[in-house]
């Protein structure tokens, strides 16, 4: 895999996420990964000097918990029944209002992307939180090599169908299969809205999402799909595996907002994983706290409405 970096992203684009911490393990991964010899290095070294703001949650716990209902309705059982999913070779079919439509090998995608790590927070619809450093690319740099056509309104995202290997998706009654995902074109075009290919200066594991997933962070959990095989640039919003299953819990914008209670529950803090016994809740933040990036692609919505 060859990775061309051509532009790194303006620090004026970077949010406090973009933190390279841990040089030397990167480093490591990226000689594991074969992205050595290429500008990429340099890049990477370059905003290795950036500061850090966040705190990563530990690699152990956010690969071991985790929600992928095509294998597991638990948190835990995905770290072992991931593992047979075949996710070398693939390809993303972007097909829909775009002025190159195909079916993409994931190789060719990356080669045209510099991979960089970003430091998200990341809120589940459950009210449990975690910190992950990302390795991957914005979607919007994807999309302009493909260029949407003007008729474009809302990107669709769908996983990859394998009910050999899925086991959840020979069983219809819970959700239907496969899981699609959707955002709103200028959402899908936000710097902050990833393609992840992996973390912890990792590969991605199976189990959260490999070898292509989103990466939304003011966004409930639930939108950052793993696993894509489908990009369609489609003119109207999609109808969204979550939404179709429960229209009032959970909808087509999903932001992340203390102010909106689920049916069922509060969102107004979150347990934030990793943390102790007497590790307080964390209070929740608009938009997960990148309102300051993001609040103006909603600024004349009713956020109640279009939760
Ligand atoms: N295909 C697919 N994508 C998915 C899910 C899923 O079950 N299937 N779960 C979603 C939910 S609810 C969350 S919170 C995040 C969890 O990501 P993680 O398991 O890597 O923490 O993935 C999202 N993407
Ligand atoms: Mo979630």
């Amino acid at each position: 895999m060859i990775i061309k970096t051509t532009k790194s992203i303006p620090s004026s684009e970077i949010t406090d996420p973009l933190v390279f911490k841990q040089r030397r393990q990167l480093i490591k991964a990226m000689v594991a990964m074969g992205l050595t010899g290429s500008g990429l290095y340099s890049d990477v070294l370059k905003a290795s000097e950036d500061k850090a703001v966040l705190t990563p949650t530990a690699a152990e716990i956010v690969k071991n918990h985790t929600n992928y209902y095509e294998f597991t309705f638990n948190k835990t059982d995905a770290t072992k029944l991931a593992q047979v999913l075949p996710t070398d070779p693939w390809s993303v079919e972007i097909i829909g209002e775009v002025e190159h439509p195909g079916i993409y090998h994931l190789e060719d995608l990356l080669s045209q992307q510099s991979i960089q790590e970003y430091i998200y927070r990341f809120r589940c619809v459950e009210a449990w939180s975690m910190v992950v450093p990302w390795m991957g690319f914005p979607l919007a740099n994807l999309l302009k090599k493909v260029k949407p056509l003007s008729t474009a309104k809302f990107v669709q995202f769908t996983s990859v169908y394998d009910p050999d290997h899925m086991p959840n998706q020979k069983d219809k009654a819970m959700l239907e299969w496969p899981y699609v995902e959707g955002l709103r074109i200028d959402e899908a075009m936000h710097p902050l809205t990833l393609l992840a290919t992996g973390m912890y200066g990792e590969k991605m594991p199976k189990q959260n999402g490999a070898p292509l997933r989103l990466v939304v962070p003011w966004k409930y959990g639930f939108k950052s799909i793993k696993a894509i095989v489908k990009i369609e640039l489609v003119k109207k919003p999609a109808l969204t595996t979550w939404s179709k299953s429960g229209p009032n819990e959970y909808g087509f914008y999903a932001n992340v907002n203390p102010d909106v209670p689920h049916p069922r529950w509060s969102q107004n803090s979150e347990r934030q994983l990793g943390g102790g016994f007497f590790t307080p809740r964390r209070k929740t933040e608009l938009f997960n706290g990148y309102a300051e990036q993001v609040a103006s692609l909603y600024s004349n919505m009713d956020l109640r409405h279009f939760f």
